[in-house]
């Protein structure tokens, strides 16, 4: 009798072992425990990034005022401080418009100092001081005025869509490409410079803007 239980005993013992190792070989539920796993893990990682972006986010809203200080004024002066440019130097462009809607038009001014030869032709250096003035009754406005490294300054003037005018400055140079937005502002009595695109660029290979 003990005996039989002993060997009872034993089979019990010996299918329950079997029975854990089918169970352990069971590829479809290890895998599914591992799948149940991976996932978790895989969330527990990407959340990581997405704490990143989120500090990312902030850190771009704090930035924000930075972008604002990036919008630049341009305040009136009573003297001409650029004559070496409007005297020495080459007009190279002016258009007359109001653009402080005082019903008075404005003379926006482009000045390269670089000045011509006897036949006209402009003596190009590879860098030149360019000077873009809007010249108010009893103000000046030196919108741009920078040296450029082997490039060129344009402007063109519109009407936005709410009526206000717009100079936006072109400047197209070896190694960089910009675009400048400038508004007259009532309240700051002045011309709040916009930059609407930038590149920095290590070296131009090609344009079709033409030269002067
Ligand atoms: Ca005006």
């Amino acid at each position: 009798m003990r005996f039989r239980f002993l060997l009872l005993a034993f089979m019990i013992v010996i299918a329950f072992n079997l029975s854990g190792c089918e169970n352990n070989q069971n590829g479809s539920k290890e895998s599914m425990s591992q799948g149940i796993d991976q996932p978790i893990e895989e969330m527990a990682t990407d959340h990581e990034p997405e704490d990143k972006d989120e500090a990312e986010d902030i850190n771009e809203n704090l930035k924000l005022p930075k972008e604002d200080e990036s919008v630049t004024v341009i305040y009136g002066q009573k003297d001409n401080a650029w004559t070496y440019i409007t005297d020495e130097g080459t007009k190279l462009r002016e258009y007359a418009i109001d653009l402080d809607g005082d019903g008075a038009e404005e003379k926006i001014q482009l000045y390269t100092a670089a000045q011509r030869d006897e036949n006209g032709d402009i003596l190009w250096d590879d860098s030149q001081d360019w000077l873009l003035l809007v010249e108010d009754q009893n103000a000046y406005y030196p919108l741009f005025a920078e040296p450029v490294q082997i490039g060129m300054v344009y402007f063109n003037v519109f009407y936005d869509e709410n009526d206000l005018p717009k100079i936006s400055l072109l400047l197209s140079a070896g190694a960089s490409m910009r675009i400048t937005n400038y508004y007259y502002d009532d309240a700051l009595n002045g011309y709040k410079a916009e930059n609407v695109y930038e590149e920095n660029s290590i070296n131009s290979m090609y344009s079709t803007i033409p030269y002067y």
